[in-house]
């Protein structure tokens, strides 16, 4: 069993694994600890990370790269609609109006779903971790943004599945970190002391983060998150362009963004310059040469300038320094430590809002890189039947409140109970009673649209099926249990239908009963929030014990068949397709790769063969000989760059062949004339 945890980063993903008994970020083939969310798609191969960062520029239409705000989207969704205008390659609705793109792959037209664009980059993350730990990978803990939805963490879930990971869990991004911040901590409070409150603040490329956790020995629990999910280091790298645009336009009077190369370069210098300013409160220069139209561009900046022309970002840093603060219904003195990650937290500026609101200086220990995956490789040690990891208890929470939606008996009459309200512990589960004669359509969605990133509130709906009358002709009751996983995936789990055999004495079930907490509605449609429970620990024991005590009251309980539509949910077949298609496109970039290898085997061939040709070999071969060979090069290195430049493996495979016809016997005789010698020496040692 692996033990792996993915940053799936906007712009940069990182990988830890346990390995030797610790937890370590892994490096790429690149000896990169980072690799870029970046796919580029070409005519016969597909190249991912780090090879496809550096085709930004040069196949712009099908370089794939700032996709993480896509997931779970409709293509019509303003989100998206607004991304759209930043990429420089297309996107497409995809036949169940979701959004794709669309890029030229394998010669050809393509259209990709968005969990086949990440599906790509999971695999090439798991084919990573493969060569570091030399054994397959299935099990991992992904990380999403705490402000995800559920539809955009069914679509991270389903990517995984197209990579053929097997995702233990999908785990906020701040309670990562906040994971791997406590795990090693030895001097936490005890149980029954106060808790040490910590914030922890996470500002990455596309989003800024802030949750606030409550830690004991052994275990953390957060209190709060909050979030603005459009303010992050492309923010700033767009306010640089913006203003370079503008400046180039009188400067040298050109339209930058009429040119998307153009533009691509500028983004990737102002980014640069962006994090020089980090360090370097001078003038810092800005030069790109053969810029646009042959004309080299040149420019500069400050720190001073960069805050003033920021200035609107930095005051978004706040607010949700603020909100965390009133959710958990903290003051700043309870507050031990403030810990920052993510790549904007080095913008000075940021880290002055904070410390200003703070009024306390922030603390850097964490890996503001790695913190997220090594939280992730933790979580997933910890799930991990076959890793001892210390004990620690992780509790989450809901992001946004959520209620549920029936119709009642009365004439178009709803009822309506929010299940969870915002910042419920998760994971969790809750058994609602309802009392019904027929099957019943339970709808899910957001209570407060306002509160979430998402133009649609829907979650899902769930009908509850095969629900009668019971035999004397009164309502069924029935129980319903709805559940936040350990994913943050709303669902309605279960359902049963409990059947009376024996009213007298049914005690249990009764004083169940008296710990309901919602109002009752009419006889027919009476709702109770029976009992709840946490998922916390081994759910399937605290499940036997429910089901335990519901035969102890003799009654029979019946499980019912539950048909649950999500919104925007992949269907099982079009994922099958998609698993199918990665494993297609594995291979014509492995076979792609062969043929390649074969082809620079033969180069290689030819190049080692005319070098020897001139030095060592001069002795074994006659001049006639010598001609022919080198002619026979000359034609073969001709023949690679002409017709032979796009051939088959197996063209190049014959090929290194025949060359090794003519090189063997030569290379035979040098060798055999090294090798006397020496073998007359060991000869004369023995005699
Ligand atoms: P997200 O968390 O939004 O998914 P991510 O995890 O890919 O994105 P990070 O790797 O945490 O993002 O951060 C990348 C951002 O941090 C980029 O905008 C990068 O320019 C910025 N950044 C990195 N180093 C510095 C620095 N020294 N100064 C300023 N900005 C920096
Ligand atoms: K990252
Ligand atoms: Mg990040």
């Amino acid at each position: 069993m692996s033990v792996v945890g993915i940053d799936l980063g906007f712009l940069n993903c990182y990988i830890a694994v346990a390995r030797s008994g610790g937890i370590e970020t892994i490096a790429n083939e690149y000896s990169d600890r980072c690799t870029p969310a970046c796919i580029s798609l070409g005519s016969r191969t597909r190249a991912i990370g780090n090879a496809a960062k550096s085709q930004i520029v040069t196949n712009v239409r099908n370089t794939i790269h700032g996709f993480k705000k896509l997931h779970g989207r409709s293509f019509d969704d303003p989100i998206v609609q607004t991304e759209r205008i930043r990429l420089p390659y297309e996107l497409q609705k995809m036949p169940n109006g979701s959004a794709g793109v669309k890029v030229r792959y394998l010669e050809e037209e393509r259209p990709f779903a968005i969990e086949q664009v990440t599906g790509m980059l999971l695999a090439k993350l798991k084919e990573t971790s493969e060569n570091a730990l030399k054994k397959p990978v299935a099990d991992c803990v992904i990380s999403i943004p705490s402000f995800f939805t559920d539809a955009e963490r069914r679509s991270v879930m389903a990517a995984a599945q197209v990579a053929g990971l097997n995702c233990l869990r999908l785990m906020n991004e701040t309670t990562a970190v906040a994971l791997a911040y406590g795990i090693y901590k030895q001097d936490l409070p005890p149980l029954d002391e106060k808790p040490r409150n910590v914030i922890f603040i996470d500002m990455g490329h596309s989003a800024y983060q802030v949750s606030v956790c409550a830690f004991n020995k052994g275990k953390l629990k957060v209190l709060a998150t909050t979030f603005d999910p459009y303010l992050g280091g492309r923010n700033f790298d767009e306010a640089l362009v913006d203003y370079f645009c503008e400046e180039f336009k009188t400067k040298y009077k050109i339209n930058v963004k009429e040119n998307s190369r153009a533009l691509l370069r500028l983004y990737q210098e102002c980014e640069k310059l962006k994090k020089l300013m980090s360090a370097n409160a001078s003038d810092l220069p800005l030069n790109i040469e053969c810029f646009m139209n042959d004309l080299d561009v040149s420019s500069k900046m400050n720190r001073a300038q960069f805050e003033q022309l920021c200035a609107s970002l930095f005051t978004r840093v706040e607010p949700p320094l603020k909100a965390v603060m009133e959710q958990a219904n903290l003051q700043r003195e309870d507050i031990s430590s403030i810990e920052i990650v993510g790549g904007a937290t080095r913008i000075p500026a940021v880290k002055e809002q904070i410390t200003k609101f703070f009024l306390k200086d922030i603390s850097t220990t964490l890996n503001a890189d790695e913190a997220v995956a090594r939280g992730c490789a933790l979580q997933c040690a910890i799930l991990s039947p076959a890793f001892k990891v210390r004990e620690f208890s992780i509790t989450d929470l809901v992001p946004y409140s959520i209620t549920l939606r029936w119709k009642t008996s009365f004439e178009d009459g709803t009822g309506e109970c929010e299940v969870f309200c915002k910042n419920h512990p998760a994971p969790f589960s809750k058994v609602i009673t309802f009392h019904k004669k027929e099957p019943f359509e339970l709808e899910a969605f957001y209570t407060n649209l306002h509160e979430v990133p998402y133009p649609d509130p829907r979650i899902g709906s769930f009908t509850i099926q095969n629900v009668f009358p019971q035999s004397d002709g009164d309502s069924s009751k029935v129980k319903v249990k709805v559940r936040v996983n350990i994913h943050g995936i709303f669902s309605v789990a279960s359902a049963s239908v409990i059947e009376k055999q024996n009213v007298e004495g049914d005690h249990s079930d009764a004083a169940m009963e008296t710990e309901a907490s919602f109002k009752n509605e009419s006889k027919d449609d009476k709702f109770i929030l029976l009992l709840h429970f946490s998922l916390q620990s081994a759910p399937s024991d605290k499940q036997d014990r429910l089901n335990q005590t519901i035969k102890k009251g003799k009654v029979k309980s019946i499980d019912l068949p539950i048909q649950s539509s999500l919104c925007r949910q992949l269907g099982q077949d079009l994922l099958n397709s998609y698993i199918e298609n990665e494993g297609k496109m594995i291979m014509q970039d492995k076979l792609e790769k062969e043929r390649n290898d074969a082809k620079n085997a033969v180069e290689e061939y030819v190049y080692d063969f005319r070098d020897k040709l001139g030095t060592v070999y001069e002795k074994f071969i006659t001049q006639e000989d010598l001609n022919k060979l080198s002619a026979i090069l000359e034609d073969t290195e001709n023949w690679l760059y002409e017709e032979g430049e796009d051939q088959p493996k197996q063209i190049y495979v014959d090929k290194l062949q025949e060359l090794k016809k003519y090189g063997q016997p030569i290379q035979m005789r040098y060798m055999e004339h090294e090798e006397r010698p020496k073998a007359l020496n060991d000869l004369g040692k023995k005699i």
